[in-house]
């Protein structure tokens, strides 16, 4: 099975970061995570994003706030798939993150999810790695069928206990 490579811009990105961990960590897909900064350690970025395909990685989350472009520049040094993770903590609530990130000029892409949508991109990075992972693929299907049923059973719930809700 590939892993997935999470890096994040700053210790401080923790906690908004940690449910990529957790969501990996659920559907039992090895990472590796670091704190890398592409203005304060931009050589260590570089040289960490360049090893990845051949150490056996199959795609990257990269998370930062402000103006943020770690992800761009990792996705400038491999070929691997990229999913921009930008996160909420600076003066515009992330909006200047996510504008960072969604808006790279052509040719060097990232797929960015939204601001803070940390449980998205771990998705979305599993999904990624289901396309050549048959088991991870059912994973996946399983945790659809997971939430639709929670949606009805809350649909009932609240129709149970609700006037007007529930079918008629
Ligand atoms: C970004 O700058 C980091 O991803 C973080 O969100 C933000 C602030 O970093 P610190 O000053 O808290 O280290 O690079």
């Amino acid at each position: 099975m590939k892993a997935v490579a999470v890096v994040m811009g700053s210790a401080s990105d923790l906690t908004r970061v940690r449910p990529v961990l957790e969501c990996l960590d659920e559907f039992g897909v090895p990472c590796e995570f670091r704190v890398l900064s592409a203005h304060r350690t931009p050589g260590e970025v570089e040289e960490w994003a360049a090893s990845l395909e051949k150490r056996g990685f199959g795609v990257v989350i990269a998370a930062a706030g402000w103006s943020a472009h770690l992800a761009g520049v990792v996705a400038a040094r491999t070929v691997l798939p990229v999913i921009a993770l930008p996160l909420s903590g600076g003066f515009l609530q992330g909006m200047e993150a996510l504008l960072s990130m969604v808006q790279m000029p052509p040719g060097v892409p990232v797929a960015a999810v939204g601001v803070d949508g940390a449980k998205n991109a771990a998705l979305l990075a599993l999904e990624i790695l289901a396309v050549e992972d048959h088991l991870l693929r059912e994973k996946l299907r399983a945790f659809r069928e997971e939430q639709r049923r929670a949606v009805l059973g809350a649909d009932a719930e609240l129709g149970r206990l609700l006037p007007g809700g529930g079918e008629p």
